[in-house]
């Protein structure tokens, strides 16, 4: 059965984790770091790096030390419910095993492993909800007929093999069916950036997920006004009460993908200020880890979220 307002609201404290090929260069390219307030997940738009140059990473990314059932128990120890992972961001790349084509973790790196399996498998095994992350319109490696080096990132619509349509068609479905297939139960699709999505676009995309996996739940990003729960701004907690079921995507820092010179960490009680607020306006707050490209969690983040579920156990959900 379809997971109802209560319960999702019941979750309170989400943990978000934005991991790909991004974390190798970390917000450096080519000796140039990108400033502190920046995302280091959009190195490959905001240093227009070609994608035969971006591709290279694949084959350099070994995250040996992602360790799942340290990071599914850490999330548990912080008072998490559930885990959103990205399985593929706006580069492009699956952070999953996909017939798609190469450009995987298990087929296109050395670590030539599936590691949304061992996530998934870590989540079942803990007990704790899995969530996926899917950029569904931006796709920095398909819109590679457009002027890459322009940074004119969008899709171009008069290109009869290579618009918006089309990536849905070949891409976006074959992965999401991987995605809905091969991973057991998926508790929410977490789409992102709809950019000027059709509202028969999203509504195709809703009812293909939901075809696969009635229970997953949808949230508002997917665009075109669908959706079965809000998602606040980046960063965003309303003055207010809102209506509805509502998540608060946050970072702990600025970016959500590791960059190395982002030390603007928020404090511990700057986090549980936050989960205070939200809670008592009945939205969760989805929390983000940027594990470095060997797979291993910031000390900054794992050091925070064992305070965050010490303050969580001492008083209660809250
Ligand atoms: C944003 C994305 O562009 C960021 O990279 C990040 O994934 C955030 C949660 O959503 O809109």
């Amino acid at each position: 059965k379809t997971m109802g307002q209560q319960e999702f609201t019941d979750l309170r404290l989400g943990m978000f984790i934005h991991f790909g090929l991004y974390a190798l260069p970390a917000g450096v390219w080519n000796g140039d770091t990108l400033s502190s307030g920046t995302v280091a997940e959009h190195i490959m738009r905001l240093k227009s790096i070609p994608r035969e140059e971006y591709h290279q990473l694949a084959k350099k990314f070994n995250p040996n030390n992602f360790d799942a059932h340290k990071i599914v128990r850490l999330a548990k120890q912080a008072g998490m419910k559930y885990i959103v992972f990205t399985a593929k961001h706006h580069d492009g790349f699956a952070m999953f095993d996909s017939d798609y084509d190469d450009y995987n973790i298990k087929d296109g790196t050395p670590y030539g492993k599936d590691i949304l399996k061992e996530l998934s498998e870590e989540c079942k095994n803990q007990g704790i909800k899995l969530g996926l992350y899917y950029s569904h319109i931006r796709d920095w490696d398909e819109y590679h007929s457009v002027d890459m080096y322009g940074n004119n990132w969008d899709w171009d619509k008069d290109d009869p093999n290579r618009n918006a349509q089309v990536y849905i068609e070949r891409k976006v479905k074959t992965q999401l069916k991987e995605l809905l297939t091969n991973y057991g139960e998926i508790f929410c699709l977490w789409f992102d950036t709809p950019g000027d999505i059709s509202k028969k676009q999203a509504k195709d995309i809703y009812d293909y997920v939901k075809r696969l996996q009635p229970d997953c739940l949808i949230n508002t990003r997917i665009g075109a006004g669908l959706g079965d729960y809000g998602v606040m701004g980046d960063n965003q907690i309303p003055p207010g009460v809102l209506n509805g079921i509502w998540e608060c995507p946050a970072t702990m820092n600025h970016s959500w993908g590791f960059h190395c010179a982002d030390s603007a960490w928020k404090s511990r009680e700057d986090m549980l200020l936050q989960l205070i607020d939200l809670s008592s306006k009945n939205i969760n707050y989805l929390l983000n880890i940027g594990p470095k490209a060997d797979g291993s969690i910031p000390e900054e983040s794992v050091d925070r979220l064992k305070e965050i579920g010490k303050w969580v156990t001492e008083n209660g959900e809250a």
